[in-house]
């Protein structure tokens, strides 16, 4: 009978049939295209940040891993004496690439996650940064460069980086406690006092942070928060494109940095977790009209079967019912018999 009622669903109407959506949706989704090109997540709550030969991560530097899982940048032994913690700086950057130009020449967007942790021995030190390089392994000058920047003060390689900087260098940053987005050097194209937020950077407190880049908009944007609630606004944003910054061939390589000078300030700096995603060239719009195609790809083939379905089924259904007997014990080829001889009665 069950069969008997879902092939019948066809002739209720579509919009009846529970079947038919379902089967849409299940056509609809096989055929949709993926909505990232490389996502993933490491950290303390799945896969943890491997620094060793053959890891997800390439550390130099002072970079390594805890016990937790978690990446951590500058040396994190505890109530050393001051010399030990002098100019140290280390660099984690992802080992695999981030394509963000495809084979057509259209550049993708981007989106991560990241939470962290500067904790402060007697004074702060210099701060972390997210970086993207055009390079796979990089590794900068300590101190206020943040183990991003050559101290020749010219940029090696192809660079942007959003600092969370902990030490006020009166050469170029504005604010003790801020966040700032940098390219081809230390001196930020925009930046922002993290107490706007009611943020201390080095407060030994969990910041949760989101940085995602739009190829639509062509804006940067951060945002900061106490709490793993993603702000509605962001903190900071800029706008730039990414044709200008990484004009090779796209190939990015991205990760984290942290420094300590030499004074008796420096941090310990702890990544907790990362996640992050490459998205399709033309962003959200490029994925709604693939996404939309692809679906009516998907209508189209179910409205050709279900006329084929229901021819089947009507077939079937003649032969099913012919010769059988109905509930009150007249077959089908009978009753018709037996109506025809009332007729010629008349
Ligand atoms: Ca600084």
């Amino acid at each position: 009978m069950g069969d008997r009622r879902n092939l019948g669903c066809i002739w209720m109407g579509l919009r009846r049939c529970r079947a038919f959506w379902v089967l849409a949706v299940v056509v609809a989704g096989f055929s949709a295209p993926g909505s990232s090109l490389l996502d993933f997540s490491l950290g303390t709550k799945g896969m943890s940040f491997q620094c060793d030969e053959g890891g997800n991560m390439w550390c130099g530097g002072n970079a390594s891993t805890n016990s937790e899982g978690a990446l951590t940048l500058t040396p994190d032994g505890r109530n050393l004496p001051d010399e030990y913690y002098f100019n140290t700086q280390g660099m984690a950057l992802y080992t695999l690439p981030l394509q963000l130009l495809d084979n057509e020449g259209r550049w993708r967007s981007f989106s991560c996650f990241f939470r962290f942790r500067i904790e402060t021995g007697k004074f702060p030190g210099d701060g972390l940064a997210f970086v993207m390089f055009n390079v796979s392994r990089w590794e900068g000058a300590p101190g206020g460069d943040l183990g991003v920047y050559s101290s020749s003060g010219r940029q090696k390689v192809k660079t942007l980086a959003v600092e969370f900087d902990t030490f006020p260098n009166k050469d170029f940053d504005e604010f003790s406690n801020h966040v700032g987005v940098d390219l081809e050097s230390l001196r930020s194209k925009v930046s922002r006092n993290a107490y706007d937020a009611n943020i201390n950077l080095s407060g030994g407190e969990d910041i949760y942070t989101w940085i995602d880049y739009s190829v639509d908009s062509s804006y940067l944007e951060v945002r900061i928060e106490m709490r793993d609630q993603r702000p509605v606004q962001p903190f900071l944003r800029y706008q730039f494109k990414l044709s200008d910054v990484f004009s090779d061939n796209g190939t990015v390589f991205a990760g984290f940095s942290g420094s300590n000078g030499l004074c008796i300030c420096h941090n310990f700096y702890t990544i907790f977790d990362w996640s992050l995603k490459v998205i399709p060239a033309g962003d959200d719009s490029y994925l709604y009209v693939n996404s939309m195609f692809f679906i009516l790809i998907g209508l189209v083939f179910i409205l050709l079967l279900v006329p084929l379905v229901s021819i089947l089924s009507h077939v079937w259904g003649r032969k099913y019912y012919s010769g059988q007997r109905t509930g009150d014990g007249f077959g089908y080829r009978e009753l018709s018999l037996d109506i025809n001889e009332e007729e010629n009665k008349l």
